[in-house]
This record gives C-alpha cells, structure tokens and sequence, in this order.
C-alpha cells in the first residue's frame, strides 16, 4: 500500500484571504490561482500494519512537532474518510519549492499528501472529490490539483460539500511566466491563518474587499481566456494591493511588506514606464512576484536582480497539476 504524488504550487492572482470557518478550511471568497512549473513537491505515502505511529520525513529529516501533527492530523482525516482504522503510514517528502522564495509550500504539499495518501488506500476519488479532501489540509492547496489556471470556488453549504477548486484554463494554454522575487530578509512574523483571521475578525475594510471580489474574478477570467496580459496583470496587481489595505485596517494593524518588498513593486512600475508590461503580486510575506511575457523575460530578470537588497530571482513556467509517480 504505497503510492508516490508530485504537486506543484500556485500563486494566487485573486487572493483567498479569510475563513468562513476555520476547521473546514471554508473561504469567504472565491480565489483564482496560476500553478507553477518550477516549485512542487513528491511525497510518497505507506501504509504499513506494522506501524504503530505515522512517521514523517521531510527532505531526509525525521519530522517532529507542530509540523508533524499537522501531518498525522491530515492522515487521521484519510484514515476516516477511507475507512481504513489505526493503519498507520510513512511519510516521505521532498520539496523543490525553496522556503526562502515565499511560496506556501503547504499548498504543493498538502496536493501531494492527499494524492498519495489516497491512491496508496486505493481510495478512488475524483478531482474535485481530491480537492474538497486537499482543502481540509491547507486552502490554498485545494488549487494545487489542477494545472494552469485554476479557481477555488468558496461554495455556500455549512458542510463545504461545495467548496473546491474547478480548472478554468489547461496548462497550455497560455505561456506567462512568474519571477519569484526573493528579498535579503525573509522571517514572517504573521502567518497567513493568523493574519487572516485577525483581517476578518477586525478590519474595517474587509467589506471592501469582499465586495471587489466578482469584478475582479470577472475581468480576470476574460483577460485569461483572451491571453490578454495587461488586463490580467492590472487586476492582478489591483486584487494584491487590496488585500493588503486590509492588513492595515486591522486592530492592531500590521503589513507584511519591507522597504524591499515596495522596491520590488517599483521597479515593477517603473518597467511599465518603459512599456515593459509586468506586474507584481503579493502573498502573506514580504516576497514579490512577478507576472511577465516570455520575450521580456532576460529584460524583467536582470532590473529584478539589480534592485537593491533582491538576494535572488527564481523564474517559472505554468505548471501542471497533479501527477503519480
Ligand atoms: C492565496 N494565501 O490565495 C492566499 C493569498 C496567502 C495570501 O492561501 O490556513 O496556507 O492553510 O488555509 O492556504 C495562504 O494561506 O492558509 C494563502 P490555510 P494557506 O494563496
């Protein structure tokens, strides 16, 4: 009983950002995500009798703690899902999503444990079966199933029968091309799920924010389907800063941004200037990144790297979804 999953990450370019339930994992808004060629991770599950706790590796590390418990907590909701009693298994991971580049790796991640830890119980289960199961472990995640563009729809039932993921656009679609922008100092002293639920608990502008939320996904949609980037990248760009204003609404307030990270974004303005589109978007951390055409790419890379205090430039293509190895 052993199965090998890969995962890639996304970023998102309409941000999920607030739970309408924290143990479901249920958003108050749909979110709209790009996968990633360039940042996965393979996880292999086995279920072995002879186990009498889940183990879990980590790129060759034996993991403990919280991390830990977030893993056997997910197999825990496998185990129940699958019927599958006290059988416990053996976790193997290796991420090619480097930490130090913003990415969410729970959302590459929890893709690949919840493909693996089902296929290894020969759980059949279809994609958006796959995905209601990914969102119980990381939201985010729950877009990781698909390749391209990728939108989680929030769903209404108490239940979240209704809320997953769906694929909008295939991988081949369109190539655009995402530069993640990794800044000298990367601690993140917020996590998103905190940040998060203090924004929806006390921000005066999350109204606002949620009420942006259907043009926005609106005109994302149309500029996707007709490949027209500046229309993407606007609202993009647009959605980025707006979930950001909420930050500083909240009580206490905080920001996740740098004198960095505002560089970055810029010199991202300042490539417009010289009619070079790209456009920047912003996670729960201080990194930026950068939405841009294949044939600009040589240009948008060296000014990402000559901007002060950018310590490296990681580029990717769209990537695909989930795959068994
Ligand atoms: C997103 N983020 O749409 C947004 C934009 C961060 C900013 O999803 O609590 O790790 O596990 O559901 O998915 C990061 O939050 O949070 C995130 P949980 P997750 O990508």
């Amino acid at each position: 009983m052993k199965a090998t999953a890969k995962a890639h990450t996304n970023i998102a370019l309409i941000k999920y950002w607030g739970k309408r339930n924290d143990a479901l994992i249920l958003p108050t808004n749909n979110s709209l995500s790009v996968t990633l060629d360039g940042f996965y991770t393979e996880t292999t599950v086995e279920y072995d009798k002879a186990l009498t706790k889940d183990e879990f590796i980590l790129d060759g590390q034996e993991i403990t703690g919280v991390a830990y418990e977030r893993v056997t907590e997910y197999l825990n909701l496998i185990r129940k899902y699958g019927q599958l009693g006290n059988l416990f298994a053996r976790v193997n991971s290796t991420n090619a999503v480097p930490t130090a580049a913003g990415f969410a790796s729970s959302a590459s991640g929890f893709a690949a444990l919840a493909a693996a830890a089902t296929k290894a119980a020969k759980i059949e289960v279809s994609d958006v079966e796959l995905s209601k199961l990914t969102r119980q472990g990381s939201g985010s995640a729950c877009r990781s199933i698909y390749g391209g563009f990728v939108e989680w729809e929030k769903g209404n039932k108490e239940d979240g029968s209704d809320s997953y993921a769906v694929a909008i656009e295939p991988q081949e679609h369109w190539d655009i091309r995402v530069a993640a922008v990794v800044l000298n100092e990367t601690e993140k002293e917020i996590s998103s799920r905190v940040g998060m639920k203090r924004t929806v608990e006390t921000s005066e502008f999350y109204d606002g924010w949620l009420s942006g939320i259907p043009a926005d996904l609106t005109e994302i949609k149309a500029g996707i389907k007709e490949k027209d980037f500046n229309r993407v990248g606007a609202v993009a760009e647009a959605n980025c800063l707006k979930m950001h204003a909420t930050t500083l609404g909240a009580k206490p307030p905080f920001t996740y941004w740098t004198d960095a990270t505002m560089r970055v974004m810029q010199t991202v303005q300042n490539l417009r200037k010289k009619d070079i589109p790209a456009y920047f978007t912003i996670d729960a951390g201080p990194n930026v990144k950068v939405l841009y055409q294949p044939e600009n790419e040589a240009i948008v890379e060296q000014t990402l790297r000559e901007t002060t205090d950018v310590s490296d430039v990681i580029l990717s293509r769209v990537g695909a979804g989930i795959s068994y190895l």
